[in-house]
């Protein structure tokens, strides 16, 4: 992608970053594309535009539908430490796993397309609750718009993971095929890219760049100026793994979603063993190699114990519990943070006070050199850590 757009197209980019609704976003977006010239260099950034209208497009064209009264509403409120998405074919048994893991009361039944609006439950794991949401089905075509496919891969896009639901006795891998193709035409990818770039917009303290990986053939000062390009002067930019000045302008268009999963190869009691592994192999191959699959059977309860654990490690949460100065005990609910995340995220989530006049932390737990460790800002925190936060005055 280029990095160097006239001065006029990058002031488009800022009213198209402006726009708060669909509709505005697209108009600014048509405007932007206007002033974008056309060459081999451009070539990558308009056709990314160009999806992200035609997604819009859809989106409008759905909102329209829903104002006129027809269909259930789909989006799901996020609760608990993750929310993540059950999204499988119809009968590949999305609503037994869900009964089996929470305390969700759901239509389980062969019937297909049983399921019509998402069914959610929460399932508890250690001091935590995961939000279990049910998709209603996928199918081949959910993503060019056709019944409740694209309301289905809209969960999956708001969702913190998903889990893909395959039913081992009917073609998994044909099921694999077709929930993979409907996800990547919704440009919902499941393989982690090799660095990840996230920016999050502040109203004031300029830009702040937190590199954690390595970013190739450029400095933090280069990523300032490009984001200052598109008019942006407030920001926390974080850079994960191997990450290039080109992703992280791709970063500010926000065209492609990365989304970790599982799979859960389901129904494996009607399979033999033999059978499974050989799926499994296959599964491998097409999904990569860091999505987790565990072959599960809802109806025996059979590997259902391990999934907390796997959820809790595919999110990439942490938990911290915040302790007040002068108190022996923290507080029994943790705070839940993105692995990652520093003594100053804490503060935020605690109190604008502590956030801005922020002093010190002391920690204890798996992150502290010893108990009670006095720390900066910039200390980055492990799952199960103990933080205290001081502040001035
Ligand atoms: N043998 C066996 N049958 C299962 C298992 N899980 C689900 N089923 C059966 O498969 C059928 C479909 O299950 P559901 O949970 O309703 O499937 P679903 O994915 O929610 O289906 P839709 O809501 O239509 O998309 C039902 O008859 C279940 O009893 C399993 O682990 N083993
Ligand atoms: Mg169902």
């Amino acid at each position: 992608m280029v990095t160097n757009l006239p001065a006029e197209a990058k002031a488009k980019w800022i009213k198209v970053m402006e726009a708060k609704t669909p509709q505005e976003r697209l108009k600014a977006l048509e405007e932007f594309l206007s002033a974008v010239p056309k060459h081999k260099g451009t070539e990558k950034l308009i056709g990314q535009v160009r999806r992200q209208m035609a997604i819009l497009r859809r989106e409008i064209e759905e909102q329209r539908r829903r104002r006129s009264g027809k269909g259930p509403k789909f989006f799901v409120e996020k609760e608990g430490a993750a929310q993540i998405v059950l999204l499988g074919l119809s009968n590949s048994g999305k609503s037994a796993l869900l009964t089996k893991l929470t305390n969700a009361k759901v239509l389980i039944s062969p019937v297909p397309y049983s399921t019509q609006k998402p069914a959610v439950g929460m399932m508890p794991f250690e001091d935590i609750k995961f939000q279990l949401v049910e998709a209603p089905a996928i199918f081949e075509g959910a993503s060019r718009g056709e019944g409740w496919g694209l309301k289905s891969l809209g969960l999956a896009r708001n969702a913190d993971a998903i889990a893909i639901v395959l039913d081992a006795s009917n073609n998994p891998i044909g099921q694999l095929k077709t929930i993979l193709k409907e996800l990547n035409e919704a440009k919902i990818f499941i393989r982690k890219p090799k660095g990840k770039v996230d920016i999050q917009r502040k109203s004031s303290g300029g830009i702040q760049v937190i590199i954690s990986g390595k970013l190739v053939n450029a400095t933090a000062k280069d990523v300032e100026k490009l984001l200052r390009d598109y008019g942006i002067y407030h920001a926390l930019v974080r850079i994960f793994g191997e990450v290039t000045l080109d992703d992280v302008e791709s970063a500010i268009f926000e065209s492609t979603t990365y989304k970790p999963a599982i799979v859960l190869l389901n129904k494996v009691d009607l399979v033999d063993r033999e059978e499974v592994n050989k799926i499994v192999a296959k599964i491998k191959a097409l999904a990569g190699e860091e999505v987790p699959i565990i072959p599960v059977s809802a109806k025996n309860s059979l590997g259902l114990k391990e999934l907390g654990k796997i959820f809790f490690k595919i999110t990439e949460i942490i938990r911290v519990y915040t302790k007040q100065p002068g108190e022996d005990e923290p507080s029994p609910q943790p705070l839940i943070l993105k692995k990652g995340s520093t003594v100053l995220d804490v503060a935020e989530r605690v109190h604008s006070r502590l956030y801005k006049n922020f002093k010190y932390a002391k920690i204890w737990g798996p992150s502290a050199k010893y108990p009670g460790e006095r720390v900066g800002k910039n200390h980055v925190l492990m799952d199960g850590d103990i933080v205290e936060i001081h502040a001035k005055g």
